[in-house]
């Protein structure tokens, strides 16, 4: 894990999405984050030593989801589905599968395998499983405004994690994709997947894949937008939360961060600090893990 100093940074961003906006300051104690996702292995072993069950195992309750189509109400998890060609890029389930029996150790259904993937980010994890493994470890799940702080690396305002510039002397900095979304990925990264951890960089904090990769969960509920700038310095709000749901969602949604290696530009920008999305809590994907931190006593 890294040591993260507190202080006060500017949060969100005003030049890419709304629900980013506005730009707000906020003031953080002191934190240790882990200095990449938990990766498979992490998570092997939580599992063995606790015989957790993730979400994604369990046995759905049809009451839970009325009016679902009753072979979806099998446990699974959404897997990425590469198409053969452009398709409309509004409608997810174009690329997205819920496939039944994915879950972590099958990352893409049966037939898949985490075997010889112990360095990559752990996937198909619901947030009370990420929870679920921060509490084992010591440790808890980051608020939003903790993990974008970290992924900041110090560079307050920048638009990437390292940066203002995408690629920097002709080099990709993070796991994205490059090519036509979601049919074509020409891996100028290298990856067509996820990667290893720590196969890019680390950003100014020593901190690695904060950005691409894998979306990561944060504590947070999602809102449409970020609070309005204070006014006075007196007033910056210290240590934020968003501790309760904010809409009447069936499944609320928590803030995931950072974008993953699905993120294409010409469609989802969001491998940046201030992007986030809200993600249902039982929601499993491909593309989504975690990392934890311990807050200075
Ligand atoms: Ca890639
Ligand atoms: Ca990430
Ligand atoms: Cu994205």
């Amino acid at each position: 894990m890294r040591h993260l100093d507190g202080g006060t940074f500017a949060m969100g961003s005003d030049e890419f999405y709304p629900e980013e906006s506005p730009v707000h300051r906020v003031t953080l104690d002191g934190f240790w984050i882990d200095e990449r996702p938990v990766t498979a292995a992490d998570f092997r072993r939580f599992a063995r030593e606790t015989g957790y069950v993730t979400v994604a195992e369990r046995p759905l309750n049809p009451d839970d989801y009325p009016g679902a189509e009753p072979e979806l109400l099998v446990p699974g998890s959404l897997v990425f589905r590469k198409t053969d060609g452009p398709v409309g890029l509004n409608d997810f389930r174009n690329w997205w599968e819920y496939v039944p029996g994915a879950y972590w150790k099958k990352p893409s259904g049966p037939g898949s395998t985490i075997n010889g993937r112990d360095r990559y980010p752990v996937v198909q994890v619901a947030y009370e499983d990420a929870q679920a493994y921060a509490t084992w470890a010591g440790k808890e799940l980051p608020t939003e405004a903790e993990w974008e702080y970290a992924a900041r690396g110090g560079l307050d305002g920048a638009r990437f994690a390292w940066g203002d510039e995408e690629v920097v002397d002709g080099q990709c900095l993070a796991n994205t994709w490059q090519g036509d979304f979601p049919w074509h990925n020409s891996k100028e990264d290298g990856f067509e997947g996820t990667s290893p951890v720590k196969s890019y960089p680390p950003n100014g904090y020593g901190l690695y894949d904060m950005c691409g990769n894998v979306w990561e969960w944060t504590s947070d509920f999602f809102t449409m937008r970020h609070p309005e700038e204070v006014e006075k310095a007196c007033c910056v709000p210290r240590n934020p939360r968003v501790a309760s749901p904010r809409s009447t969602e069936p499944i609320p949604r928590r803030v995931i961060k950072g974008g993953s290696h699905l993120c294409a530009p010409t469609y989802c920008l969001r491998y940046r600090p201030a992007a986030r999305q809200g993600e249902a809590v039982d929601t499993s994907t491909g593309h989504i893990g975690f990392r934890c931190i311990v807050r200075d006593a």
